[in-house]
């Protein structure tokens, strides 16, 4: 299978590409096994791609945009991939992206590969699997790569923390309800592309002008944590343009090239490239941490009275936290005494007034195992 994504053509090489991502999606072990020792050897090479990231709410035009934009680049000397985020899959089996029928040219042309939203799984094991299967494209030797999402829940956050460049979809009226934008979505974006000005080319530009002075404004008072935004080098521009009569694609696309020029050459794309890598290994091993952690036999039992109790007012949210700690991990929390089994009592929630017992620091229980002190994804 390696070879033939690195090295096979055509049909070959595309079947060979699903098969990968097919197994990269599957939650079998032993599957498991199999994907991340075919990841590893291809990791090599990859990297090689320019990853751009495209949300907007369902129809901003995302599906009429990747379509004439694919053929572009196509048209260029590019392989264009186009991957897909969709949380509304993931929920109920239905899908709000999987639209494959829109991108009818791009579909069925040789240079292109389009691959739908895995339909199972959390957020974040579903964005893992993109983030993945973007790597066996760039192994394949995609040089552009599109991560697209819907602009609900936290699929933008995904994609932007797994591509070079986020680009936001507007409509033409969205100036007239700036509140209506989700702030932390907007402080993403390195660009802003205002669709369908074909139908109202005076509340495109206003809206331009709107929305480019709201991204000022973040930019000075944003939380510098959470600046992506190199301003000496980069301020997150905002354009129109119209992907039914393609209308504006090519300055789009100078917009891109710039942008990739730049944060290459000062090295911010990849320093970028690097945090991000870490940031899902992080996010991974949280989730895995996590899920071991709800299936612990203790844990499990103790979980739905403590839930309750946390509910209803009776039981400090930290000191349940704790207490389901301690009772992973086999080890009662000081001052109670030992049961067997070593879970404290449930109903034992007399906790305060204890905090400060000598010897007894909360920072220091085996219980923190569980907890990243801040170096998270955030
Ligand atoms: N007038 C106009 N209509 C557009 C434009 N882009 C997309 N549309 C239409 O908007 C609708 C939704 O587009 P689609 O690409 O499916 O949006 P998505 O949900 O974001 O993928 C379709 O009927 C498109 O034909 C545009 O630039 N101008
Ligand atoms: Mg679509």
């Amino acid at each position: 299978m390696l070879d033939s994504i690195l090295h096979a053509e055509g049909a070959q090489q595309r079947r060979a590409l699903a098969k990968a991502i097919t197994l990269l999606e599957s939650t079998r072990a032993d599957h498991r096994l199999q994907a991340d020792e075919l990841l590893t050897s291809l990791l090599p090479h990859t990297g090689k791609s320019f990853r751009l990231g495209i949300s907007g709410v369902p129809g901003v035009g995302k599906s009429t945009f990747i379509e004439v934009l694919g053929l572009f680049l196509i048209g260029k000397g590019h392989r264009v991939a186009v991957l897909t985020i969709d949380p509304s899959s993931t929920v109920s089996g239905g899908s709000i992206l999987g639209d494959k029928t829109r991108m009818e040219l791009l579909s069925v042309n040789q240079r292109a590969y389009i691959r739908p939203s895995p339909s199972s799984g959390t957020l974040g094991g579903v964005a893992e699997k993109t983030r993945e299967a973007m790597l066996v494209c760039e192994a394949a030797g995609y040089d552009i790569v599109i991560v697209e999402t819907v602009g609900v829940g936290q699929s933008e956050i995904a994609v932007a923390s797994m591509t070079d460049m986020f680009v936001l979809m507007q409509l033409p009226n969205a100036g007239d309800d700036l509140q209506a934008i989700k702030k932390g979505v907007m402080e993403l974006a390195d660009l802003v592309v205002i669709n369908k000005a074909d139908l109202d080319v005076d509340a495109a530009t206003r809206a331009q002008a709107q929305i480019t002075s709201a991204m000022r404004l973040f930019g000075q008072h944003g939380d510098p944590d959470h600046a992506q935004h190199d301003q000496q080098s980069w301020q997150p521009r905002v354009i129109q343009l119209s992907a039914l009569t393609g209308a504006g694609v090519d300055s789009f696309w100078d917009q891109v090239s710039e942008f990739r020029k730049l944060q290459t050459g000062n090295g911010s794309l990849q320093s970028r490239r690097k945090q991000q890598a870490v940031a899902w290994m992080w996010e991974r091993i949280e989730a895995a941490l996590k899920r071991e952690f709800r299936g612990h036999p203790a844990v499990k039992s103790l979980l739905p009275l403590l839930t309750q109790q946390v509910e209803a007012g009776q039981l400090p949210a930290s000191t349940a936290a704790r207490q389901l700690l301690g009772a992973a991990h086999g080890t009662c929390l000081p001052g109670q005494p030992a049961r067997p089994g070593g879970l404290g009592h449930p109903g034992d929630h007399g906790l305060s007034g204890k905090h400060g017992h000598p010897g007894l620091d909360p920072g220091s229980t085996p219980a923190d195992k569980f907890v990243d002190p801040g170096s998270g994804p955030g």
